[in-house]
Formats: C-alpha cells, sequence, structure tokens
C-alpha cells in the first residue's frame, strides 16, 4: 500500500516502528506525506475564544478550569454575544480565518445550546468558519449545531485510553469516543486531538495516535497540544516532554493521517522558534492565533506573523463558502 494511502488499520508495532525511526527518516517520510496532501508553505489560522470560563464540575487533571483545582481562576458567565462578535471581527482582521469558541462544560444543557448557536450564527455571518467545544453531546445536540451551519466541533481523545483514568476521573475514554461519534454523524468537521507531556509514556503517545488514526474517518483537524501547567492543577511540575519527541509526535500524526490538518495547538508560548519550525517541517500546518488561548497565553500575533515570514510560510486564506460547507478541511 501507498504510503499516501488514508488508512484506519495501524497497528500499534507499526506506529512504534515510526517511532524508533532516525530523526531524519521519520521527518523526510512526514514531509513527503505532507507534500502530497497539502501546500507545504501554508498555514491554517484559528482563533480561540473562551465563552464560558471556570467553575467546571469535571477534574481533568490539566484544566486551570475546573472546580475542583485551586487555580485562582474567576469564573465567568456565558459572554454576551456582542462581545464575542467584536473579538471574532478582531481575530477576522489579523487574518483568522476559522473562530474557535470553548466552554467549561461537561456538557451543554439545551437552553446553553441555543445561546452558543446564535453566537455560531454571528461569526458565520462575519465570513469565518466556526468551532466549537463544549464537552459531551448528544446526537440530537449534534444535529441541531449542525442545522446552525458549525463547521467543525473540538473534542479530543487527551491522551490513551490507558493513561485517561490517571487524568480524569469524571468522564471515560469511551464517553469521549461516543461524542465524537454524535459529531461524525450529524455531518460536522470533526476536531479531535490530544495533550502530550502530562506524564504519559511513549507508548500511550503512540496508542492515543493509534486511536484517532484507526477511527473510521479521520478528524479533519487534528490539535497537538503540549501540556500548559497550570499552578493548581495536579499535573503542575510534572516532567514535560523532550522537545524533540514532540517534533516526532507531530511527524507520525502527519504520517498516519495525511489528509488531516495536524495544528499545533497549546503550548507554543513555551517552545523557541526553532522547534516550531521542526514540527511545520515534521507537517504540522495549523496554529491557534492570537494571545490568547482560552485561558493562558500564547505568543503574540506580531511574533508569529514574522516567525511565518522567517519561514516563508503563509497563512492560508478564507475559504470559498462553497468549500467551507462541505469539506473545509
Ligand atoms: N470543556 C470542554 C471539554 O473538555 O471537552 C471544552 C474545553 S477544553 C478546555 C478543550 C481541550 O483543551 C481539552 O480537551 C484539552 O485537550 C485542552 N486543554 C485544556 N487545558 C489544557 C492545558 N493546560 N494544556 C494543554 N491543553 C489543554
Ligand atoms: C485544543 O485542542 N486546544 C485548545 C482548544 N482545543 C479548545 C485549548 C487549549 C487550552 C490551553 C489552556 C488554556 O488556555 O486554558
Ligand atoms: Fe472542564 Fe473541559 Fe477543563 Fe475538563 S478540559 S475541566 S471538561 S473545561
Amino acid at each position: 500500500m501507498s504510503e499516501a494511502a488514508v488508512r484506519h488499520d495501524w497497528t500499534l508495532e507499526e506506529i512504534e516502528g515510526l517511532f524508533a525511526l532516525p530523526f531524519n527518516d521519520l521527518l523526510f517520510r512526514a514531509q513527503q506525506v505532507h507534500r502530497r496532501h497539502f501546500d507545504p508553505n501554508e498555514v491554517q489560522v484559528s482563533t480561540l475564544l473562551s465563552v464560558k470560563t471556570g467553575a467546571c464540575p469535571e477534574d481533568c487533571g490539566y484544566c486551570s478550569q475546573s472546580a475542583q483545582h485551586d487555580t485562582g481562576l474567576e469564573r465567568e458567565r456565558l459572554l454576551p454575544l456582542d462581545e464575542v462578535v467584536a473579538a471574532a471581527k478582531a481575530a477576522r482582521d489579523n487574518g483568522s480565518t476559522r473562530f474557535c469558541m470553548g466552554a467549561a462544560w461537561r456538557n451543554p444543557t439545551d437552553k446553553n445550546l441555543e445561546r452558543v448557536i446564535e453566537m455560531i450564527r454571528a461569526v458565520r455571518d462575519l465570513g469565518m468558519e466556526t468551532c466549537v467545544t463544549l464537552g459531551m453531546l448528544t446526537a440530537e445536540q449534534a444535529n441541531r449545531l449542525r442545522e446552525a451551519g458549525l463547521d467543525y466541533y473540538n473534542h479530543n481523545l487527551d491522551t490513551s485510553p490507558e493513561f485517561y483514568g490517571n487524568v480524569i476521573t469524571t468522564r471515560t475514554f469511551e464517553d469521549r469516543l461516543e461524542t465524537l461519534q454524535h459529531v461524525r454523524e450529524a455531518g460536522i468537521n470533526v476536531c479531535a486531538g490530544g495533550i502530550l507531556g502530562m506524564g504519559e509514556g511513549p507508548r500511550d503517545r503512540a496508542r492515543m495516535l493509534q486511536e484517532l488514526a484507526n477511527l473510521p474517518e479521520h478528524p479533519e483537524s487534528v490539535p497537538v497540544n503540549m501540556l500548559v501547567q497550570v499552578e493548581g492543577t495536579p499535573l503542575f511540575g510534572v516532567d514535560g516532554i523532550d522537545p524533540l519527541e514532540f517534533v516526532r509526535n507531530i511527524a507520525v500524526a502527519r504520517i498516519l493521517m495525511p489528509a488531516s490538518h495536524v495544528r499545533l495547538s497549546a503550548g507554543r508560548n513555551e517552545m523557541s522558534d526553532e522547534m516550531q519550525a521542526l514540527c511545520f517541517v515534521a507537517g504540522a500546518n495549523s496554529i491557534f492565533y492570537g494571545e490568547r488561548l482560552l485561558t493562558t497565553d500564547n505568543p503574540e500575533a506580531g511574533h508569529d506573523r514574522q516567525l511565518f515570514d522567517r519561514l516563508g510560510i503563509r497563512m492560508q486564506a478564507a475559504a470559498a463558502d462553497e468549500q467551507k460547507v462541505c469539506c473545509g478541511g
């Protein structure tokens, strides 16, 4: 089978074999795959906004927003529509093409979902792609979001099924898969990835990528986050991941999911420009852009533009409407 084929039957041995390649060989293979599917000098940019911050009932060990951790974060109510629209406009004027709205919920109530739908409609009216991450969804809620014109739903597997219970106890890995299935069946583009640097081992990282790559359809967007360590969370102070090991994960994600956008996500503020450049060589072709992630800092937009200039990278322009509706990416 050719290396460019989109497969869903990766074995753990094959994936561990990729990780075991000499660094140069792995990056060369990832670049070859990348160039068959994408313009290697173009990066998609998305901007995040937390539309409901803090007081989340879940106990995710990495998260600043869990009510179970004392992180000093101020609880906020659902943002008013005009504030969301102002933030989306600013992101669009800065060159961002997708606006991702996050809420610190285990799952949305139907009433809250309707309020988020107003936000989705308003952001679409600005000509931007929309993404939301609201926690677990029922099949009906996913359908409702699709009817409202939502382009992407973000829901991360976070880590391997084996390591999952060390990080989160208030929901299961299977719950995550179920929501992803509802999103896929509703016809919404899937954004699903995970976090590296939470104390997991190399096998967990290979297993997480295997779970993503062996979904019936690959997520259109695969965010690879490096843990942002937040004081007061259980994972604060954990041994981080070796930067070159992180780059290898990007390369393996690129090879396993050749046609997906692989997003270099949280943690860029703690990465050198050189590490980020290696991630782009390894096949990352999307970033979160703008000074803020959800509750933590991201690099200054001006710094990112300068880095892109130094690397000859262009920001992907907004897709034409008809492309956006069907197959985005
Ligand atoms: N509450 C919803 C949920 O968990 O699905 C949506 C928001 S949640 C903050 C979205 C994702 O952000 C998490 O699944 C996790 O992968 C990522 N994330 C959260 N905190 C992070 C951190 N400190 N470092 C890296 N990634 C983080
Ligand atoms: C994703 O994979 N990363 C984003 C987005 N999806 C929602 C969130 C990163 C959050 C980083 C920590 C914070 O700012 O609270
Ligand atoms: Fe809540 Fe999401 Fe944070 Fe978990 S990751 S505590 S579900 S906001």
